[in-house]
Parts: structure tokens; sequence; C-alpha cells
């Protein structure tokens, strides 16, 4: 079966860099799989993405050695088990606040005995190899996010759950519900304060932290910090950022449109 390269990056000991997407094109996810990040997330979640797209976008991923990773809409069994067969090498699940939901998240990602997953894995078997089945509880991902009120009150329970490979903060779920602002790249002491627990827990516990960043100063940051699982950039930031660079660097020429005003600068 084909390894998953980012599970091999983490039992090494070093961290794994990412992208994320939001748009729904198997071009443009093919365009980020050619940058030389570790890994790449298809966002169900917040990005315009449905499952018809999911598939076209783990394609165009296989055309590069990234590992492909799913963030499903939530964390529900159906969703994790058909993004798995489709082909993609982990799951990251939202919003996980307890032991029960992490145990539920884990037991979608493996085939029984230890856990419920269904047999079928369609494209997964091209994707993975014929021998799939027999290996793929070792090499699938299973990454919770720890980004509620009730998350961080139990982490060390979600973070301690068997087969949790990954625990994942978004840093903007988590600054509402410690009643910041939604700020992505975060300075605020009870922000810092969460973000270094949580990573403490981990490291005890042997389990790989990850976090969303909005630039490369926080990746970098939090990459010294410890984390294995850090994102770097998302398409449509990229995108958006590079062009109103490039255009703000010319004279004589005045923009006629205001739309890029409307954009925040706060990672969303
Ligand atoms: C968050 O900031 O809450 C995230 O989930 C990042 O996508
Ligand atoms: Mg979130």
């Amino acid at each position: 079966m084909r390894l998953n390269k980012v599970k091999q990056i983490w039992r090494e000991g070093k961290p794994a860099v990412g992208a994320w997407l939001s748009i729904p094109s198997g071009f443009s996810a093919e365009v980020m799989a050619h940058t030389g990040v570790d890994w790449l997330c298809i966002d169900m979640q917040h990005g315009c993405i449905d499952y018809s797209d999911v598939v076209p976008m783990l394609t165009a991923i296989s055309t590069t050695d990234v590992t492909p990773f799913v963030r499903v809409p939530w964390n529900e069994p159906s969703v994790i088990m058909k993004v798995l067969d489709a082909g993609a090498y982990g799951v990251i699940v939202p919003m996980v606040s307890n032991k029960e939901e992490a145990e539920k998240a884990v037991a979608a990602c493996r085939y029984p005995p230890s856990g419920m997953r269904s047999n079928g894995p369609n494209r997964a078997l091209l994707y993975g190899g014929a021998d799939y089945q027999k290996h793929s509880d070792k090499e699938m991902a299973c990454v919770v996010m720890i980004e509620t009120v009730e998350g961080i009150e139990k982490m060390e329970e979600i973070i301690s759950t068997p087969g949790v490979d990954a625990a994942y903060i978004g840093p903007t779920d988590l600054a509402l519900a410690l009643g910041l602002a939604p700020v992505m790249d975060n300075d605020d002491p009870k922000h810092v304060a969460t973000v270094n627990k949580m990573l403490e827990i981990c490291k005890k516990h042997n389990v790989v932290a990850g976090i969303h960043t909005g630039s490369s100063k926080f990746t970098q940051r939090y990459i010294d910090q410890g984390f294995q699982m850090v994102m770097l950039v998302a398409d449509r930031s990229a995108m958006s950022s590079y062009v109103k660079a490039e255009a703000a660097r010319l004279s004589g020429w005045t923009p006629q449109s205001k739309t890029g005003t409307a954009t925040t600068s706060n990672g969303y």
C-alpha cells in the first residue's frame, strides 16, 4: 500500500507544512499540489466544496506525492467514510468536544474490529494499492479539531483518546470560544495560553499538535514551538493577496473597483 508520507514525517519528529483548498476545482488543487507543500486539505466545512468536487480534486492531487486530507463538514461517520473511500489519506474533523466524539471520529476511520468503517474503498484502492484494506487503519490519519468551549475544557480526554493521530486548533473558533474576536494569527494572552496548553498535552500523550495559520510568521512560530501539522496558506487568500500586492505596486493607474477594500485581513 502507498504509505502516508505525512505520518512518516510525524514519526520522524519533523513538522509537516500544508495548504488549504476552498476553491472547488481540480485544476486549482493540481496547481496547489505543485507548490511543494507536504499536505493539502480539501475543506468541505467552510470551503465552497461538495463531494462531487472532492473526487476530481483528490485525483488532481494524486498527480504529485502530496498527502491529501479532507476536512469534513461535521463529525458524521458516513461523510468521513466516503472521503476515505475517495482516496483521502486523512480526515480533519471539526469541533470535537469530548472523548465520545473523538471515539466516534476514530471509529469511522478504522475497519472492524478496531472501528466501524464500512468496506468499499472504490477510488482509495486505485490510489492506495490492492492491499489497501489490510494496511489502511495504520495509514489513515484521524485529526480532531479542538475549538469549542467544551473541547477546551476537555482537551486532555480528547487528545488521549486511542486512535487520535493529531489534534488541530482552529484559531478563529478557538478565539470565539474564549470570548475573543475571531482573529486567525492571535497574540491575545488567553489564546496563546490555550494554544500552549494544548501543545503541552499533545506532547505528554505523544499525539501530533496541529494548527491553522494566516501567515508564514505564525507558521514559523508554531513550527519552532513543536507543532508538527501547520497550515501555511489557503488557495483563496494566496490568490487574493498576491493580486492585491502586485496591483499595489503599479503607478499611473487608479483602480475603478472598490471590491478589494472589503476583504478582511484577519485570516478570513
Ligand atoms: C478556525 O479558525 O476555527 C478554523 O477552523 C480554521 O479553518
Ligand atoms: Mg473552525
